[in-house]
């Protein structure tokens, strides 16, 4: 499709400009603003350059209101100078840009102004966050939710050398599983990375394995005065040359300039006819602009490629550039850190006939006509439906979740049985449940739930095992009505999966409540994209299970021992370590309700789980013990007057507390038993509470754990046990300053029973009677657990 030449045109112009901007921005953090010293910014000006034509082509034509976009994390100030031409960032932020408030040095959903619609910034994660968000506008598609919307493409623009983490790969292949479409990734091919030039002869290997996925594979290598110069006698031996150029020679001389390639081409191709009148026909100026016309430069080329897209398959754009082209380090294998001297700004600045002062000015230095700039912009398709942020209205949840009670039961299964409930009735918090898991679904006892309610295809696929008539506890009919999506083992995918359905009522504007399973352990497989995943405000729910040592004949290599600490640290995740199902119960109702509010009220939710069955309390649960459960701890055991030492324990390893409670108890007066479902609430309850005393003198707010901890005495002692690093409650003893004693597992894990572990690792009733005396004085406690 030809583009008509007046907007091609005002599309080049702009791109001018954004290039413009995007470097001003730059140049202005490290060389104008005051104290600048601090920001110096590496990686951007170069890398923004590359990407400057391709990103003017989308967001000034190609894109529509409904698709979405993650940016390069290095693009961040071309995507912010589009957007300041489009008006939605300011000037202010542009001048402040990488310092405090100011326009974010990689693209930020939370934290930018100009409605960034996925974050960047560990790179390779973006570009998975785009498969993965198409795959859930599927869902949302397919369960009938699109109402009047259109299907929007998702779209990365990805640097070349991100192609190197493994995650894209795991990505890939679960998209392809999935029957994957409206995605499109855009390669930035300018074979250089952080450090050096991309290796020879990769990407041919990427090319075929995109297309092994079915992906549609699109090289934008040659610019127009490209094509035309082939066109020429003699061009197709010059097209031949740059064929053959290795990477590292062509970027060498895309920095040294015109007579450096004139005297290679004349070297190399020159035969005294027509390719040598075809390169003399060119001054070294010419020359250079000649050979710095690869596709993804060439405006014309872009859109071509981009429009002649005429299927919904995936694909995938190769679009040949040159790092910081336009710029006095253009090619330069250092210049990923590369900044302009002031005196190369003010000759480039003269070239674009910008005048001093006037930098910022939208349309300075473009021979357009102002108003027909401004109308252009006004009327661009990507803008037109306005605000891009959808949301959602709140599902309802109950107060209490239901589970079918048992005397023993453990965690794991305990979330089985709440999430079982939920399925077998017909709320909306029911309809909103999304599940998926990496191939653990079965044994993280989310079966009960799948039975009910199906695995997500878009199209009908039975259980080949229920159409055989062959018996088995599973129904895994898949349909496009299903709720679960099941996922290969690779635990990013879980994550990334998890951000992209936990940002649906922003992306799609329909809420889903998110619901993932994995083993404890294996978050750390997945961490980073977790982390990806609450930086930018995606809601969801993650049950990890079985955690610690309680999955103990599995041995060290399937135990956890840090993941609490990560429950603590971890923001935008609130962490719960439930002992009982009624706890639990509570937890997940709280969570969803949680992973629904707005701001930074909300967040996502861990829930770490066990394998191991234990007795489950008998009781009433009231509204004051709900309250204490969500706000992380209650009293299982309450202190007397003259308690002389606590125990408090987190999950699993209550038992272990419970019968140590009541032996030292025998022995050790006023005993009492603290019962933690979350040590991270109660820690980020207690550090707000003190910044809240800081900041507002007078105030006396007090945090939930310092009201637990403020009647014992103050030479009671403390043991603190969990199944789990025992940092993570040894903080304990500094909210009122008593002494503690913090018992935990630090090492690598054995096989064996749970008994043969905890004892050996220091976290069965015995150890906590060892460090109750410990902490007293008096008689030795007089009974202890006996060996079995
Ligand atoms: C997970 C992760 N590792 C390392 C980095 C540091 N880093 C930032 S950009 C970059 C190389 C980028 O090369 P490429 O993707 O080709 O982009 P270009 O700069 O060429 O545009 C690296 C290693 C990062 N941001 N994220
Ligand atoms: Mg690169």
């Amino acid at each position: 499709m030809a583009i008509d030449a007046a907007r091609l045109e005002m599309l080049s112009a702009l791109s001018r400009k954004v290039l413009w901007l995007s470097s001003w921005t730059i140049h202005h953090a490290n060389h104008i603003r005051p104290n600048s010293d601090g920001l110096k910014v590496g990686g951007h000006q170069a890398s923004s350059a590359s990407l400057a034509t391709i990103m003017s082509a989308l967001y000034f034509h190609v894109l529509r209101p409904e698709d979405r976009v993650a940016v390069k994390p290095h693009a961040s100030p071309v995507f912010h100078a589009i957007q300041y031409l489009f008006g939605h960032q300011t000037r202010d932020k542009l001048e402040n840009f990488r310092g405090y408030k100011g326009a974010q040095s990689y693209p930020s959903r939370t934290k930018d102004v100009d409605d960034v619609d996925f974050s960047t910034g560990s790179v390779g994660l973006g570009v998975a966050q785009t498969l993965f968000a198409s795959l859930v506008q599927d869902y949302v598609q397919a369960h009938g939710w699109m109402k009047d919307r259109r299907e929007g493409r998702m779209i990365a623009l990805v640097g070349d050398a991100e192609m190197d983490e493994g995650n894209i790969f795991e990505a890939l292949a679960e998209g392809w599983k999935h029957g994957l479409r409206n995605t499109w990734w855009v390669v930035d091919y300018n074979r250089q990375s952080l450090d050096a030039v991309v290796r020879e002869g990769l990407w041919e290997k990427f090319e075929t394995m995109f297309r092994n996925f079915g992906w549609d594979v699109v090289i934008v290598k040659y610019g127009k005065l490209m094509r035309q110069a082939f066109a020429e006698p003699g061009g197709e031996a010059l097209r031949r040359w740059i064929d053959n150029c290795p990477n590292a020679l062509y970027a060498a001389l895309c920095f040294q300039g015109g007579a450096a390639f004139r005297k290679h081409l004349q070297d190399e191709i020159g035969d005294q006819g027509e390719v040598t009148a075809l390169i003399d026909r060119r001054s070294d100026d010419e020359l250079l602009a000649l050979m710095s016309n690869l596709g993804g430069h060439d405006m014309e080329s872009m859109l071509e490629a981009f429009e002649r897209i005429d299927h919904e398959r995936p694909v995938c754009f190769i679009a040949y550039t040159i790092k910081g082209v336009g710029l006095p380090f253009q090619g330069h294998k250092d210049n990923h850190a590369g900044l302009m001297t002031v005196a190369q700004m003010e000759k480039w600045r003269a070239s674009q006939n910008i005048r001093p002062g006037h930098e910022w000015e939208k349309f300075e230095g473009l021979s357009q006509d102002p108003a027909a700039l401004r109308a252009f912009l006004a009327d661009v398709p990507f803008n037109r439906d306005g605000a891009r942020r959808l949301s959602a209205p709140t599902i309802d949840v109950p107060e209490r979740l239901d589970f079918k009670p048992a005397a023993q039961m453990s965690t794991q299964q305990g979330f089985g049985l709440v999430l079982n409930e939920i399925a077998r009735g017909d709320s909306e918090l029911a309809a909103r449940i999304v599940t998926a898991s990496p191939d653990v679904t079965v044994s993280t006892n989310l079966g009960a739930w799948v039975n009910r309610r199906g695995l997500f295809a878009r199209a009908e696929k039975a259980d080949t095992f229920r159409s055989e008539k062959i018996p088995s506890t599973y129904n895994w009919d898949a349909s496009p009505k299903g709720q679960h999506l099941e996922l290969g083992i690779a635990e990013m995918n879980l994550f990334i999966l998890l951000s992209a359905l936990g940002l649906s009522h922003s992306i799609n504007g329909e809420r889903l409540l998110p619901v993932g399973t994995l083993y404890d352990p294996f978050i750390e497989r997945g961490l980073d994209a977790l982390n990806y995943a609450c930086y930018q405000d995606a809601r969801f729910m993650v049950a990890a299970t079985p955690a610690g040592l309680t999955l103990a004949p599995e041995g060290g290599a399937h135990q956890s021992i840090k993941t609490p600490l990560i429950g603590i640290g971890q923001d935008g995740l609130a962490s719960f370590e439930p002992a009982f199902v009624d706890e639990l119960a509570v937890i997940m109702a709280h969570g969803f309700a949680h992973m629904q509010r707005e701001g930074g009220e909300g967040g996502s939710v861990y829930l770490r789980l066990s394998t191991r069955s234990i007795d489950q309390v008998q009781r009433i649960m009231t509204p004051d013990l709900q309250r204490d459960i969500t706000e992380g701890a209650y009293w299982l055991r309450k202190p007397g007057p003259n308690a002389e030492v606590i125990v408090a324990y987190t999950g699993a390893v209550a038992p272990e507390a419970i019968e140590a409670t009541g032996f030292i108890g025998e022995s050790r007066r006023d005993v009492g038993l603290l019962a933690i479902a979350s040590v991270d609430r109660l820690h980020a309850g207690w550090t707000a509470a003190r910044k809240l005393r800081r900041d507002r003198r007078g105030v006396q707010h007090l945090s939930h754990i310092e009201k637990l901890l403020a009647p014992l005495p103050r030479d009671c002692g403390i043991v603190t046990v969990i199944d789990g690093h025992p940092a993570a409650l040894g903080w304990l003893g500094s909210v009122r300053g008593h002494r503690l004693e913090a018992l935990g597992v630090e090492h690598f894990g054995q096989t064996g029973t749970i008994d043969d572990l905890y004892r050996a690792y220091g976290i069965d009733a015995n150890a906590i009677i060892d460090a109750a005396e410990s902490l007293t004085s008096g008689a030795p406690v007089l009974h202890r657990k006996m060996a079995v």
